[in-house]
């Protein structure tokens, strides 16, 4: 009991005052010197970039953990209700400049710099990027985290310290290959890892039953959770709050010293190797399942450790009258699943309570169900994790209990209260009791068990209703929300683009935008004023010249700054339809071959940038990584159109090549078939940096649409309502593909880019019908009216003033897609929670 306070991070006795920190250049500078001669990681007689980065890290952590500890000692206090942002994947990226940009110290520490013979600019690039996530989802709880510090509002992400995140793409002659990235190689700066915050979670073992007929989980392995926490700075506040990642660890007890001077070492250490396996790296999946037992033992890792801490704390704030209320816990304590990845975060919840604590089913469920929300990321059916029932029996017996129970008691209340659903009970069952292979439907757990499920953009959020969920929306009308996604503008703003920033601050009188983002608004009084064009043209130019210099030194080619920059960067998906891209390229490439010199010079010079990851063993994914590359290599060297037309593929995409490629872009590409991007996040960070859009009415794109005016808006393709007619047309042969279409899917078969075969993926948009067959994501459909939207955007490009306004109408009107608004939605109208800022 003794070393409960402790384990939650809050001291029995409060530590001493916080140093003063340094405030002056030259008092930063000895700071920085101090950390890199004490520092024993590197020689003390060298001061090298990377040196003076992990020195200057070190430094500004200094004040990290100072403001954090302030952060955490006041929610002690005043015990507000938390949020807890429980997440598979945080995508942090780079956190110097987020650090020193939040903290407002960037001038001193450039100074600092400067004195000890480095430039910041220089230094933050040694930095490797966290990418301890797949794409948006994990982009999205970053950038969840930032808006929380920011509007002071108490909270916590959980996730797991994975050895080895998100791989390195390298792009060969034979396409994408993968190598792991060690994000951990020397060491990280930014965590700090807690050994006073440690938890057992077990695996296997089986359910007794004790004399007064209570049940417990007993037996199988027990592998330690250990916290790494890493501080997270609000923009301008003294709040810090906190990432907490768990590493998973056996201890000394299970290392078996007979066994090893046996000789049988491997065997010695069988439960260290174990517990190494968990947390060694991240599933790279991207909206398509994983079911493998691994995963699930990861996820249960997350849960059950961070249940446990949050448990924790709520017992330690008690106000002296002795201990708390368990039916208080829902007032104290928000839990949100980003997506189902932590579902198991509720049989976990129930059995602790019922357990380990002593309470009933009935009691134990009311928490739960009042502390427990899910947010749906996915309506692709193969991303809808399924666990099977024997796997989870085997490495999680009393929770499979549990589940059982939840199915049972939901299908009695169906059949009571709802007659009328008879027939419609076996799909939205927990269990899916197919003889073949019986499962758990992790969806249907988080929709029975949570007291709000919302979807991630207002048309995601309709078709949740409308479709995936609509049974139990007749049951519970009122437990479905939406909440339109947000990005941070700290980083995807202001920070990534300090020429605009300022533009728009001078422009404002105001730099309130950048907590309030709404004020961009304001940006349209000004959208014809010559004087501000010209100011957002040259800080466009800068960003574009400094990204040519990149892909020059990334990939070689040489691509011309007055060429429009078109982009589209996100996970290889068939969704997507990176594919109809590179046909649209592929057409334009044909179309330009075909005209004469005088003809070409007509035409709008483009630079067509692709970029992004497919998963290992998605093979047509691949197929269009090295489409992409190959079509560049003939485009770009063929000097009779080079001057018009570059492809590039851009390698290794992450999100410090994204903070390089969209305040450089002109154009960005959101194009998946209407319906199945529940709602894309990079569009709103291009539209934020004046970037115009060309897309489909998919995802977020109808809202942002909406907000910067249609007419600034490149529109195309079928609507999501036609979608399901259109690929009946398909399956019954009434499909007239367009000449078009059908000229560059020829022109690639040719062999035109190349003796690579790509007709298997060139088959896939044609045939009847299916998944991989038939053209399921409607490329052909669609492929006209996006080449008639290309066109209108070469034109509209020759108009510079017209252009330059819809550039500036796109920022103007990105004011909604802050995740600063966003999250105070999800504060207000899921959580109920309320700031609680440090004086
Ligand atoms: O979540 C983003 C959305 O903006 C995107 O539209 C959506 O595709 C993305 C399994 C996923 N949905 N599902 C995943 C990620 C990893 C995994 O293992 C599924 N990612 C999304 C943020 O809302």
């Amino acid at each position: 009991k003794g070393n409960g306070a402790a384990k939650s991070g809050i001291p029995a006795k409060v530590p001493a005052v916080a140093q003063p920190l340094a405030e002056e250049p030259a008092e930063i500078a000895s700071n920085i010197r101090y950390h890199a001669q004490y520092s024993p990681h590197f020689s003390p007689f060298k001061f090298e970039p990377q040196q003076a980065y992990y020195a200057a890290a070190q430094s500004i952590r200094d004040r990290l953990v100072q403001q954090w500890n302030e952060t955490y000692l006041h929610y002690h206090k005043v015990d507000p209700k938390q949020t807890y942002y429980l997440s598979m994947e945080f995508l942090q990226g780079r956190a110097l400049t987020n650090a020193i940009g939040n903290l407002d110290i960037q001038g001193a520490y450039a100074d600092a710099l400067n004195k000890l013979g480095h430039e910041l600019e220089e230094i933050v690039e040694q930095e490797k990027d966290a990418a301890l996530g797949n794409g948006g989802l994990g982009r999205l709880a970053s950038c969840f985290l930032d808006s929380m510090a920011t509007l002071n509002l108490p909270a916590w992400g959980y996730g797991l310290r994975y050895r080895y995140g998100l791989f390195k793409q390298l792009i060969t002659k034979a396409g994408q290959e993968e190598v792991a990235e060690d994000w951990l190689e020397k060491f990280s700066p930014w965590e700090i890892v807690r050994h006073d915050v440690v938890f057992p979670v077990r695996f296997f073992g089986h359910v007794e039953v004790l004399p007064t007929g209570a049940r417990k989980w007993v037996g199988g392995e027990v592998i330690k959770a250990l916290a790494y926490d890493v501080p997270i700075p609000g923009y301008k506040t003294k709040n810090t709050i906190s990432l907490r990642l768990w590493e998973a660890k056996a201890g000394a007890e299970d290392f078996d010293l007979f066994q090893f001077n046996d000789g049988q070492y491997e065997s010695a250490a069988q439960l260290h190797s174990r517990a190494q396996q968990i947390c060694a790296v991240l599933y790279p999946g991207d909206a398509t399942e994983n079911g493998k037992l691994l995963r699930l033992k990861q996820q249960f890792f997350l849960c059950s450790a961070s249940l446990q801490d949050i448990i924790c704390r709520f017992k330690e704030r008690k106000d002296g009258t002795g201990p708390r209320q368990w039916s208080e816990f829902p007032s104290k304590v928000a839990v949100q699943l980003n997506d189902t990845h932590p579902t198991l975060a509720i049989p976990e919840l129930m059995r602790l309570l019922m357990d380990e604590e002593g309470l009933g089913w009935d009691e134990a469920w009311d928490v739960t169900t009042r502390t427990i929300a899910y947010t749906n990321h996915t309506v692709l059916p193969e991303a809808l994790e399924k666990w099977s029932q024997a796997v989870m029996k085997k490495l999680l017996p009393r929770h499979m209990e549990i589940i059982e129970e939840i199915d049972k008691r939901f299908m009695a209340m169906v059949q009571s209260t709802r007659p009328d659903l008879e027939s419609k009970i076996s799909s939205m069952r927990i269990l899916d009791q197919n003889p073949q292979k019986p499962v758990v439907r992790m969806a249907n757990l988080c929709v029975v068990s949570g007291h709000t499920v919302n979807g991630v953009a207002q048309l995601h959020s309709d078709i949740l209703k409308a479709e995936l969920f609509a049974d139990y929306v007749s049951i519970w009308p009122t437990k479905f929300q939406n909440k339109t996604n947000g990005i941070t503008p700290r980083r995807w703003l202001r920070f990534c683009s300090p020429e605009l920033s300022q533009i728009i601050t001078k422009w404002l009188k105001t730099d309130q935008w950048v907590t309030n983002l709404d004020l961009l608004a304001d940006l349209r009084n000004f959208a014809d004023n010559a004087d501000l064009h010209a100011e957002w043209e040259s800080a466009k130019k800068a960003n574009k010249q400094r990204l040519a210099d990149y892909i020059f030194r990334v990939t070689g080619v040489n691509i011309d700054p007055n060429s429009l920059f078109d982009i589209q960067v996100k996970r290889i998906h068939e969704y997507k339809r990176q594919l109809l891209n590179i046909l649209g390229v592929v057409y334009r490439y044909k179309k330009l071959k075909e005209m004469s010199p005088e003809e070409r010079k007509s035409t709008t010079s483009r630079t067509i940038m692709i970029g992004g990851k497919a998963f290992a063993t998605y093979t047509n994914a691949k197929r269009i990584v090295k489409l992409v590359n190959d079509v560049g290599a003939v485009v770009n060297t063929d000097p009779e159109v080079n001057n018009y037309l570059k492809v590039v593929f851009v390698p290794n995409y992450n999100v410090s090549v994204a903070e390089m490629l969209i305040p450089g872009s002109e154009l960005s590409q959101h194009i998946s078939t209407a319906g199945m991007e529940a709602s894309g996040t990079s569009n709103m960070k291009f539209a934020l940096n004046g970037c115009l859009i060309i897309g489909t009415l998919d995802g977020a794109n109808v809202e942002i649409r909406e907000e910067i005016g249609e007419e600034n808006f490149f529109l195309f393709g079928a609507t999501a309502d036609e979608v399901p007619r259109l690929r009946k047309e398909r399956e019954n042969g009434l499909f007239k593909p367009d000449p078009r279409f059908e000229e560059a899917k020829q022109y690639i078969r040719s062999g035109a880019f190349g003796s690579y075969d790509y007709n298997p993926l060139l088959d896939s948009l044609e045939g009847d019908s299916g998944y991989g067959r038939g053209d399921y994501f409607l490329v052909g459909y669609d492929f006209p009216s996006y080449i008639d939207s290309q066109e209108k955007v070469d034109e509209a490009y020759k108009d510079r003033k017209r252009w330059i306004k819809m550039s500036i109408l796109s920022t103007a009107g990105s004011g909604k897609f802050s995740s600063d608004r966003t999250i105070s939605q999800y504060a207000k109208e899921i959580w109920n929670i309320e700031e609680c800022r440090v004086p």
